[in-house]
């Protein structure tokens, strides 16, 4: 795998998708969790919130909600590891889940995901826009 961070967060944005896919009635249970504003659409900075959480929760190895240098850096992701104290804006040397939220929203995780689902232009995904996403890209991740 040549850049796991990039795979993780596509994945975290295809499971998304997937989940808004398959659900055949207008819910979607994780649609309805990254709409942490339940105004019935997703704007970039609750998909940016999503993601991050996905790939965070998926490094806290010990599970307490907070993310140590070790934790944090991945073999061979140099660039990306020299981030670390940038997203830990209080410089106490663990990066919580809020600082990796607020570095992942000015960084514009998920942009790409969002910007190319939201067809008519509206700065939001609705759950069908995203599920017409979905559809879009479905071949290779059958
Ligand atoms: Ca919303
Ligand atoms: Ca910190
Ligand atoms: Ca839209």
């Amino acid at each position: 795998m040549k850049n796991p961070i990039q795979f993780t967060v596509v994945l975290a944005a295809i499971g998304l998708l997937a989940a808004c896919q398959t659900t055949p009635t207008a819910k979607s249970k994780k649609f309805d969790e990254t709409d942490t504003n339940h105004d019935g659409r997703l704007s970039r900075e609750e998909i940016s919130d999503r993601i991050v959480t996905e790939v965070f929760d998926g490094r806290d190895t010990n599970k307490n909600g907070k993310l140590t240098k070790a934790e944090w850096d991945v073999p061979g992701e140099e660039r990306r590891n020299s981030l670390f104290r940038k997203a830990d804006a209080n410089h106490d040397g663990v990066v919580t889940l809020a600082e990796a939220k607020a570095f992942g929203r000015k960084r514009g995780v998920g942009n790409d995901f969002y910007k190319d689902a939201d067809t008519n232009h509206d700065g939001y995904d609705s759950l069908k826009e995203a599920r017409a996403y979905y559809a879009s890209k479905e071949g290779p991740f059958r």
